[in-house]
């Protein structure tokens, strides 16, 4: 194969082209190659994801009742606007898991270091890491062996979180990973050298329907070994009208959020949803602990997706059912730690019992 040749001296000092090619050239190249291979890859995935998108968006929005799913609101606009959402006094689940946190840290401490002082912490959805940061802190400060993997679906989020953790604690050592948990599942049953405690705060498994969170559990029941752990947030039930206050905040961050999902759409798939004409409204359901967001059209509208060559109509009133936020109590939590694998080491409550942090272990018999 000719590569572009190199050119050499011949006898007369003349300058010849020939066929040779220098290792530098040769490195070059190879780096060529790799690059446009990179760059091919990244397009083909990224082709891939939209496509996803589009598939799982227009079977959603062609069905009855219409619905989105909510693992679509974090790109990274929404994942800011989640942020804001996070530091609201209205959404209590983030003051309660700090005041578990704060107060409980040594206890929670001592459990996850039981049978050995060196163990890492993969947090799955790891957000802003504010909460996580004061048991890292506490950590850090018992000189526990340990490294922080924080697996995020936004990149913008994963590397606000690594430099924030950096400057507040140097001397730890972080791995962060940009990808949904599910993508995430092989990079953590490879984590295998040394004792591994899975975080999944901020009753993240709220967003899943019982189907969804009891696959999730079995596949992270899956990766895990006999000594590995699971740290998990449940937002419990109780009166609606805290439940829904968190949910229709008066600053309007909850509607941004859904919103925010059209916005995405007309983005990324060239549609032309019109924001004005939807409006946001949350549910909750005392008997099964069902919080549900839901978009309703305000008038009877279509909007166009013309990459796809497709039209969907709303009609005035129509709902799009968005997320779901599932409240439990602690016979709920026992069931799914037991019907998937697992047994309850310890809950952890908060002062008004509003929250839990569950510990879970393999369980062995
Ligand atoms: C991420 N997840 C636990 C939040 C929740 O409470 O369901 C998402 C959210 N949706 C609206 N506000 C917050």
């Amino acid at each position: 194969m000719y590569l572009n040749g190199c050119w050499k001296s011949n006898q007369n000092g003349r300058k010849k082209k020939s066929n040779c090619i220098t290792l530098s050239q040769i490195s070059v190249l190879f780096l060529r190659q790799k690059c446009l291979f990179n760059i091919k890859f990244y397009c083909m995935k990224k082709i891939r994801l939209t496509t996803r998108f589009a598939e799982d968006v227009l079977k959603g929005l062609s069905s009855t009742p219409k619905y989105l799913s909510s693992k679509y609101f974090y790109d990274d606009e929404g994942s800011r606007i989640f942020q804001k959402i996070m530091q609201m006094p209205e959404y209590y689940l983030t003051d309660c898991e700090l005041e578990i946190f704060q107060k409980q840290r040594q206890k929670i401490y001592e459990l996850f270091a039981l049978n050995s002082k060196s163990f890492d912490l993969i947090e799955l959805g790891a957000g802003d890491g504010i909460k996580t940061a004061i048991l890292l802190e506490h950590f850090v400060g018992q000189d526990a062996a340990f490294e922080y993997m924080p697996i995020d679906i936004s990149g913008e989020v994963v590397s606000k979180l690594t430099q924030m953790m950096s400057n507040r604690l140097p001397s730890l050592k972080i791995n962060g990973k940009t990808g949904d948990y599910f993508e995430m599942m092989d990079a953590i049953n490879r984590y295998d050298h040394c004792k591994k405690v899975l975080l999944f705060l901020g009753s993240n498994i709220g967003n899943f329907n019982e189907q969804e969170a009891h696959s999730f559990l079995v596949k992270l029941h899956a990766a895990m070994q006999k000594n590995d752990l699971l740290f998990i947030g449940f937002d419990l039930k109780k009166d609606s009208n805290v439940i829904l206050k968190a949910y229709n905040d008066p600053q309007g961050y909850t509607a941004a959020f859904n919103l925010n999902l059209l916005k995405r759409m007309n983005r990324e798939l060239r549609a032309d949803f019109y924001l004005d004409n939807f409006e946001h409204e949350e549910f909750y359901d005392v008997a099964t602990g069902r919080a549900e967001s839901y978009l309703f059209s305000l008038k009877k509208q279509m909007v166009n997706f013309p990459d796809f060559h497709r039209n969907i109509t709303f009609e005035k009133g129509e709902s799009v059912f968005m997320e779901m936020s599932q409240k439990y109590d602690l016979e709920m939590i026992n069931e799914m730690a037991k019907n998937s694998g697992f047994e309850v080491v310890r809950n952890f409550h908060d002062s008004r019992l509003y929250y839990v942090n569950s510990l879970w272990k393999v369980r062995t018999r």
